[in-house]
């Protein structure tokens, strides 16, 4: 070997050697979380336990750092499932409902009592649908690794109590994201209007629409029986998981040591957020429903015939977005649901 190819060998291993360490100092100072509700409602509850298990599964090299409110997109929260895909935001703990736009597969959960229960949401989310679900996002550049939860979308208004589909006659209801939702309360007489949870907040205190649809943890933290939401009824017309993603921009970027402990850490953290999503509104653990109670709140709980009267009136828009969605993969959740 003459001595400049022995040079130019010394380099090139001087440069793979010196290339080392900077692959593993190649982690950001920080990863952005996006969601839209932070701490103390379980959304923000669950992203910040990912954040913390992270943290201490790498020793302090991993920061993941939460931002609520939909703030990495200007508070449209359904532009996240983009700016991920772009790169833009590193990671989110977001809404099926605020992603459906993008991936229109996620309109499953939307789907009018499709779900009766907690159960038939598990069964869907952990049986053939919720893996179909994950491939597909995972084809658009997203790397899903966990489910979480916001929870059953329950009804207040300012004006009325609602024990059958006559009595949302007229009331302007605020919607999110899908037109699926335009469709459902359209269907069932109401006059729907779709806004972000950030315009949502002063329409409710304005009086500028009369109701809206959302977790009674969402409810309860929001305090929306200060703004005039006294009338409250249980119907679970549909419920809204949600699941723990990175880019895959930002994914690849990690070591597979590093991979595996992202993912552990989200599927511990949204096993925590679904236990908390669920507390006090269960027959054995009424006390969130107490607590809104105590707040001079009227909860109307539908018998299931009242609920009945509910989904027929929204049967024709099931069946039009089973069509959309994908008859497969609806059937494969109703499958589910009634195997559970
Ligand atoms: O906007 C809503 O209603 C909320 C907070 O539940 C979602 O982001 C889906």
């Amino acid at each position: 070997m003459r001595p400049t190819s022995i040079a130019s060998v010394a380099a090139v291993v001087l440069a793979a050697l010196t290339a080392l360490p900077a692959a593993a100092q190649s982690l950001k100072s920080e990863y952005k979380v996006s969601t839209v509700l932070g701490a103390p409602f379980p959304w923000g509850l669950s992203a910040q336990r990912w954040a913390d298990i992270v943290k201490e599964k790498s020793g302090g090299r991993i920061n993941l750092k939460v931002y609520p409110g939909a703030q990495l997109v200007g508070g449209d929260q359904t532009k996240e499932f983009t700016a991920m895909r772009q790169g833009v935001i590193d990671m989110a703990v977001g809404s099926t409902i605020n992603w459906s736009p993008q991936v229109a597969e996620l309109n499953l959960f939307s789907m009018p009592f499709l779900m009766p229960d907690f159960k038939a949401l598990d069964a869907i989310t952990s049986g053939p649908a919720g893996k179909k679900l994950f491939e597909i996002i995972a084809s658009k550049d997203v790397v899903p690794l966990a489910w979480g939860e916001n929870g059953f979308r329950e009804l207040s208004n300012s004006k009325r109590d609602i024990k059958k589909p006559e009595d949302l006659k007229g009331l302007k209801i605020r919607v999110v994201g899908s037109p699926l939702y335009n469709e459902t309360f359209t269907a069932l007489g109401a006059n729907p209007t779709q806004m972000s949870w950030a315009d949502a907040q002063p329409a409710l205190s304005t009086g500028a629409v009369d109701g809206q649809e959302n977790p009674l943890s969402v409810y309860n933290v929001s305090k929306l029986h200060t703004v005039g939401q006294k009338h409250l009824t249980l119907w679970g017309y549909v419920a809204d998981p949600l699941i723990f993603a990175v880019s895959k921009q930002v994914w690849t970027t990690f070591s597979p040591g590093d991979q595996k402990i992202i993912t552990e850490a989200a599927l511990e953290a949204g096993k925590y957020g679904k236990e908390i999503a669920r507390k006090g509104i269960t027959p054995e653990d009424p006390s969130l429903l107490k607590e809104i109670e105590g707040n001079g709140v009227t909860i109307t709980r539908l018998s299931a015939d009242e609920q009945k009267a509910f989904q027929k009136a929204t049967v024709a828009v099931y069946d039009k977005w089973k069509a959309k969605i994908g008859a497969d993969l609806v059937t494969a959740a109703e499958k589910s649901v009634a195997a559970r």
